[in-house]
């Protein structure tokens, strides 16, 4: 199985709660207040590394949790920031939030990194909630709670050159003969069943200046079949690993019984994928030119794409026939030194998206529970240390601003009914909410 879409789940670290501490000093019988700011929590970031050509990574491995920042402490000391950490996945990964669908980012350079999780900002100290009337607040924020999203990883390969054709055409022998990648080959359908990547040497047909950074990639993949492009076969889901190649070379396995009927399925099958793969620069291959047969229905293959103006080569990826002529034709159609090195088809800008996190919530009535439904609320709620009278009041005063009392009463609350906010539950009473 080659792994090429995967779903995670990322978790940030938590941001350290924010420490509520007063000095104590030998002379001051009652110091002021010198709780430091709990630290930010890990986030988690992918990264594109080009040694990588696969999910496989992600095979068993599917949670991944960031490290909490630490605690703030007295004498203003801050919590640490908690480790960031970092997925490595191949050039060509696309990252989308499985929950809406939406593309997140689409990483295709060398050590181009996206944030997937943001850690949990730090809570604050309670040196942050001195005011001129209050100057010993017990009030201290909790750490935010860091950032948690399945998403989904979806690898498109990025090489310079696709090989396709029907199975067993030859197009892994055509990659071991012109390169160093050894996959495997064998007389029958379906013998590849992950993507092969080679690397190009064409310093022989190219200039001496160009050598260095001419190193194009060629990819093998499993072959197409009739009814590829709508699922059929194994082909379907490599169809998109072609779709960042520059230049593809169409094998035929010119000993076909019909090799003109082939060809034309391979044809139709990329249309019906994208029809803008016919759009790339095409070259196409008559194989097996060792054999007979191929060798008898070449003049005819090669007049057919002559007429349509398609350039054809007679290759035998066995002996080698034709293969220098192949070589030629493709470091003329490959863009010159300096485009090869950046990434073909770059899919565009990273897509970073801003959470708003605007004051609107909803109260739904669950089981006769009130469940109070906000980005800010609920977030206000994790932050907030119940247990601290001075905080919990603080928290009630934010349900008031924001409407969320009112709300609650048109709604009929009683005292005594249980109102939920995020993980936290709290009790109505009306008395101690109202005289504030
Ligand atoms: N005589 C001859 N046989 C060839 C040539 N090229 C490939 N073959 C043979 O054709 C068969 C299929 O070759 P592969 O390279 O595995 O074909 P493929 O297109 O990669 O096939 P799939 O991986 O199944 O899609 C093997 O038995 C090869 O040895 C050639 O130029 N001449
Ligand atoms: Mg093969």
């Amino acid at each position: 199985m080659f792994f090429d879409r995967v779903r995670i789940f990322v978790r940030a670290g938590d941001g350290g709660d924010g420490a509520a501490t007063f000095r104590r000093e030998a002379h001051v019988p009652r110091g002021g207040p010198d709780g430091g700011d709990g630290g930010r929590g890990g986030s988690i970031y992918l990264t594109v590394d080009p040694g990588e050509t696969s999910l496989r990574d992600y095979r068993h491995a599917h949670h991944f949790k960031g490290t909490p920042g630490g605690r703030g402490a007295g004498q203003r000391m801050h919590g640490k920031a908690g480790h960031d950490l970092i997925l490595k996945v191949p050039p060509g990964t696309g990252v989308f939030e499985d929950e809406s669908g939406g593309l997140l980012g689409d990483l295709v350079a060398t050590d181009q990194t996206l944030m997937v999780a943001r850690g949990g900002k730090g809570g604050l100290g309670n040196v942050h909630f001195t005011t001129s009337t209050h100057q010993a607040p017990r009030h201290a924020q909790n750490g935010e709670p860091g950032e948690e999203r399945w998403i989904r990883l979806e690898l498109r390969l990025i090489a310079d050159i696709g090989l396709v054709g029907l199975p067993n055409a030859g197009k892994s022998t055509l990659l071991a003969a012109l390169t160093a990648a050894r996959p495997k080959i064998a007389d029958y359908p379906f013998t590849t069943l992950e993507p092969n990547l080679g690397v190009l040497d064409l310093s022989d047909v190219l200039n001496a200046a160009d050598e260095e950074t001419r190193r194009p990639t060629i990819a093998d993949v499993p072959g197409l079949i009739e009814g590829a492009s709508s699922g059929a076969g194994l082909g379907h889901a490599f169809l998109r690993h072609v779709e960042r190649t520059r230049i593809l070379v169409h094998v035929v396995d010119g000993a076909d019984r019909d090799p003109e009927w082939s060809y034309g399925v391979i044809r139709d099958e990329l249309e019906a994928h994208d029809p803008a793969l016919l759009k790339k620069p095409i070259l196409v291959v008559h194989n097996k030119m060792d054999l007979p047969g191929a060798a008898a229905a070449w003049p005819a293959f090669a007049e057919a794409r002559r007429s349509q103006g398609i350039p054809a080569i007679a290759i035998s990826a066995a002996s080698g026939e034709g293969l220098g002529e192949l070589r030629k034709s493709l470091a003329l159609l490959l863009p010159d030194a300096a485009e090869l090195a950046e990434p073909p088809q770059s899919g565009g800008v990273v897509v970073h998206r801003i959470e708003s996190v605007g004051d609107s919530f909803r109260v739904d009535r669950e089981d006769g529970v009130y469940v109070v439904r906000g980005k800010k609320i609920e977030r206000l709620a994790a932050q907030t240390n119940f247990e601290v009278e001075e905080s919990a009041e603080r928290f009630q005063r934010e349900l008031a601003r924001l409407g969320i009392d009112e709300e609650l009463r048109r709604q009929g609350v009683e005292p005594g009914a249980t109102v939920r906010i995020g993980a936290i539950e709290l009790e109505w009473e009306p008395d101690e909410w109202e005289d504030r």
